[in-house]
């Protein structure tokens, strides 16, 4: 269960908006302000625009909805309405200059700040608990991740800069684990600023599965790679292979082979493909097809889950794989504290009980699931969060990485992007049915 004392929430509140917008200064001033009204990829937004967004929705929400205030400036709504204008076509708006950004969002801050010291923590759904300021601090880090896209996405130097994650004793475990079957509990409905998706909470009757115990390494699918698995349309589903065809795809995005050797674009510098981390800028067809060629398949949402929260002993579901605690940096990699996941196998203290890995933080996973309503799902606090994706062309990630702050990571959080889609952060893990007396791995032959 999370947190329930008002107080501290109110404290975990204000840690959690500074902590925003400090990443948010960091990823709109690294870069020449010229640079934040530029296009750096038709799939992205300029920067400027997620700066002056992030503000809006921090007026709409807190000034507006918790406290009753006017709008500062109406006129400025249907510029940052995402639903108003595709990412491609927001170059082109007549949007607030940086300095005016800036200038916008501090001043919302500001006034938002005394919000929260003012506003009881109970009395009205989007009070209770703190669950708007709870929302808005998530908010600002999810574009703080998509900012840090159009960073990856820009070409040329960049002044992003962390340090590599620490190195960990080499992973000795097996390969799989299986997780038996079962009924577990999936979803919340105690977490106190989970979002409407991930309510309400509600048993699942889970067959059993093996998962692996480890993201998909840059070297396991460099040999799909090797083994021709792109040009094989047996690995590929009907609209994957679409994909491979039309766009002559070879090898997950910003990779290119010179010389024989593997070599990736990472913020701004050229490397070679470290071979131990888990393998980043794939889209859900490409690790389906991995999966394929494996002989295996991806885990389904509740699969991942399940992995990832049931503990076995208690029947419990915990709010992460280690327990109910919050993350920290010994148990995950999370929040842009590093520009990278760490190699696979790492984060010993951050694994389940049943010895799984890295499932919160370094890479988001992609799932086999649809992005779908829960059993009792409503709608809050409003319709185009969720509601209106349900349904659509996308496909459930699950679990976070290196590039996503810990409030908006949880066992429960569910994110979701279209099955084409390799610029975000996203890898993934495989899984396989077990049969029902099947109790571990067979031997190796
Ligand atoms: C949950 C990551 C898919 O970025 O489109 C930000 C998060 N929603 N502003 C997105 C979001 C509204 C959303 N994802
Ligand atoms: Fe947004």
């Amino acid at each position: 269960n999370g947190p329930t004392d008002p107080e501290a929430l109110r404290e975990r509140a204000l840690a959690a908006l500074l902590a925003a917008r400090d990443r948010t200064t960091l990823l709109t001033t690294c870069v020449e302000d010229s640079e934040l009204t530029a296009q750096h990829s038709p799939l992205m937004s300029p920067l400027v625009w997620d700066l002056a967004h992030i503000g809006n929705q921090e007026e709409q929400w807190l000034l507006r909805a918790v406290a009753g205030r006017d709008a500062m400036r109406p006129e400025i709504d249907p510029l940052y309405d995402a639903f108003e204008h595709p990412r491609s076509q927001r170059p082109s708006l007549p949007l607030l200059a940086p300095a005016e950004a800036r200038g916008y969002a501090a001043e919302v801050r500001g006034r938002a700040l005394d919000v929260l010291e003012k506003t009881p923590f109970r009395g009205t759904p989007l009070t209770d608990a703190g669950f708007a300021f709870g929302m808005i601090a998530q908010h600002e880090q999810q574009h703080d991740e998509t900012m840090l896209i159009t960073h990856q996405l820009r070409s040329g130097p960049t002044s992003l800069t962390a340090p590599d994650p620490e190195p960990s004793p080499p992973f000795a475990g097996p390969d799989e684990v299986l997780v038996p079957g079962g009924p577990f509990t999936m979803g919340t409905s105690t977490e106190p600023w989970a979002l409407d998706n991930e309510r309400p909470a509600h048993r699942r009757l889970v067959p059993p599965f093996f998962i692996d115990t480890t993201p998909v390494t840059n070297a396991a699918y460099q040999r799909f790679i090797d083994d021709g698995g792109y040009e094989e349309m047996r690995w590929w589903s009907p609209a994957g292979w679409a994909m491979v065809r039309q766009n002559d795809l070879r090898a997950p995005l910003f990779w290119r082979r010179e010389g024989g050797q593997w070599l990736r674009r990472h913020f701004g510098s050229v490397e070679p493909v470290p071979a131990d981390e888990p393998v980043l800028h794939v889209s859900w067809y490409e690790a389906d097809a991995y999966a394929r060629w494996a002989g295996r398949r991806l885990p389904s949402e509740e699969e991942w889950e399940k992995a990832a929260r049931h503990d076995p002993v208690t029947d419990r579901s915990t709010r992460y794989p280690w327990g109910d605690a919050d993350p920290t940096p010994e148990r995950a990699n999370l929040g842009q504290r590093h520009l990278r996941p760490a190699p696979a196998g790492s984060y010993p203290a951050g694994e389940s009980p049943l010895g799984v890995r890295q499932l919160i933080g370094d890479v988001w996973e992609w799932t086999s699931s649809d992005f779908l309503p829960y059993p009792g799902f409503a709608a809050f606090p409003y319709r185009e969060y969720s509601d209106v994706f349900f349904g659509g062309d996308y496909k459930v990630l699950r679990g976070g990485a290196f590039s996503v702050d810990a409030v908006a990571c949880r066992g429960t959080f569910r994110n979701w992007d279209h099955p084409v889609r390799r610029q975000i952060f996203s890898g993934f893990r495989t899984a396989r049915d077990a049969g029902p007396t099947e109790t571990s791995a067979p031997e190796a032959v």
